[in-house]
């Protein structure tokens, strides 16, 4: 992560990384999706919480379990929770150790498809799961999503949408601004091709916007929190998948439960480490 990258993401809780995947990786992911059609469901966390401008015509559709799919098609999907490019991000954002908080899920959406509420961690008391802060040197995150675009999002498109600095608010928002019914232009709808990422804080306030667009929305969602903190329930909680013994080391690495010690780290070349409790500073 560079100094320009640092700068960015510490102003704003996000940061937008052009071409981060190859065209072929996008092809493949995309390719995954067409052959699992069957397996769309409707997103389960839809709420539009009455809001007069968030609306569509229907729920966004929804795709998980992708690294469990029929092989090939989950090969695309496992390459990606501990992605080369990734791991010097998170070893920046989280520090050393970091984990998948849930299952990687993608987000679609079709024209009139509906948006999300804007949320972020100001309009809650703190509960340790979503923060920024910057200590001794170093940002620290809560959960940090990171949302590959799979299709592009031309400016008004709609999808996800980010309040630049929210991150970093002290005050609760009003229902009006979560509802993108007032002050609409603090919420900016990140433009992207296909192949770009956009790592954001959970912390930051964001939502979606509903879809206009006659292309379809496609947004892989990878979600990692630090190695202390698991965010979301669900079964990586405390047992590995039955296919474990397919990954690689720092693939397994990424699905531990959360803990300290003794924990397999990765290095930003990709090697998976455990340091011994006692080797200095602890990191
Ligand atoms: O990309 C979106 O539509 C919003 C997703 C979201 O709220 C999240 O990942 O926490
Ligand atoms: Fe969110």
């Amino acid at each position: 992560m560079d100094d320009r990258e640092k700068f960015l993401f510490d102003l704003q809780g996000y940061l937008l990384i052009r071409n981060f995947l190859s065209p072929e990786e996008v092809a493949a992911l995309n390719a995954s999706i067409d052959a699992n059609m069957d397996k769309k469901g409707e997103d389960g966390n839809s709420n539009t919480g009455e809001s007069k401008t968030l609306g569509g015509t229907h729920k966004r559709g929804f795709f998980a379990g992708m690294l469990n799919w029929p092989k090939p098609w989950c090969q695309p999907y496992r390459d990606i929770i501990a992605h080369h490019k990734a791991i010097p991000y998170l070893n920046t954002i989280h520090g050393r150790g970091w984990r998948l908080d849930h299952e990687p899920f993608i987000l679609t959406s079709d024209k009139g498809s509906e948006g999300l509420v804007l949320h972020g961690s100001t309009d809650h008391h703190f509960d340790g799961s979503q923060y920024y802060t910057y200590r001794n040197g170093e940002i620290r995150c809560g959960m940090v999503v990171f949302q590959y675009q799979l299709a592009d999002v031309n400016e008004g498109d709609g999808g996800l949408c980010v309040i630049p600095g929210s991150h970093k608010a002290n005050f609760p928002s009003t229902v009006d601004i979560r509802r993108w019914e007032q002050d609409r232009n603090i919420v900016y709808n990140v433009p992207c091709k296909a192949g770009d990422l956009v790592i954001f804080n959970e912390a930051t306030m964001h939502g979606t916007l509903p879809w206009t667009a006659d292309h379809e929305r496609r947004a892989l969602l990878v979600r990692y929190s630090p190695k202390y903190l698991h965010f979301a329930g669900g079964f990586y909680k405390t047992v590995f998948p039955e296919w474990v013994d397919e990954l690689t080391e720092a693939q397994r690495a990424v699905l531990e439960p959360p803990y300290i010690y003794h924990r397999p780290l990765i290095e930003d070349d990709g090697e998976t480490v455990v340091r011994p409790r006692r080797d200095g500073p602890y990191k």
